[in-house]
């Protein structure tokens, strides 16, 4: 098999094409990161009801990849997410408050 031949330090082609995937993914995750994509902002696939209707479609959770963005904002305890289309367009914000067990009233 060419496979195990491979002497000469080239990549053998199953080596080129794990290093491709591997690339891929990099560059996948890349730009799902610099476009804040919803969906590795850590929400949950439940939370993904982009519309409002109780339900969440395959559309939707597509949509958190491609078209929603989740950018956090930390205020003290409170944490707020805000959810919304690559157009500027908000969806909704979501928001908790944390509280510190350390910290005394
Ligand atoms: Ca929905």
């Amino acid at each position: 098999m060419a496979l195990l031949q491979n002497k000469t330090g080239k990549f053998s082609s199953t080596r080129r094409s794990a290093l491709g995937l591997v690339f891929a993914l990099l560059l996948v995750l890349g730009w799902l990161y610099v476009t804040k994509a919803a969906a590795i902002s850590g929400m949950q696939v439940k939370e993904m009801d982009w519309d409002g209707d109780g339900t969440v479609s395959g559309r939707e959770i597509a949509q958190a990849f491609y078209a929603v963005e989740a950018v956090k904002t930390v205020a003290g305890n409170r944490t707020c997410t805000e959810y919304a289309w690559h157009t500027g367009e908000s969806i909704r914000v979501d928001c908790r408050t944390e509280f510190q067990p350390a910290e005394a009233k």
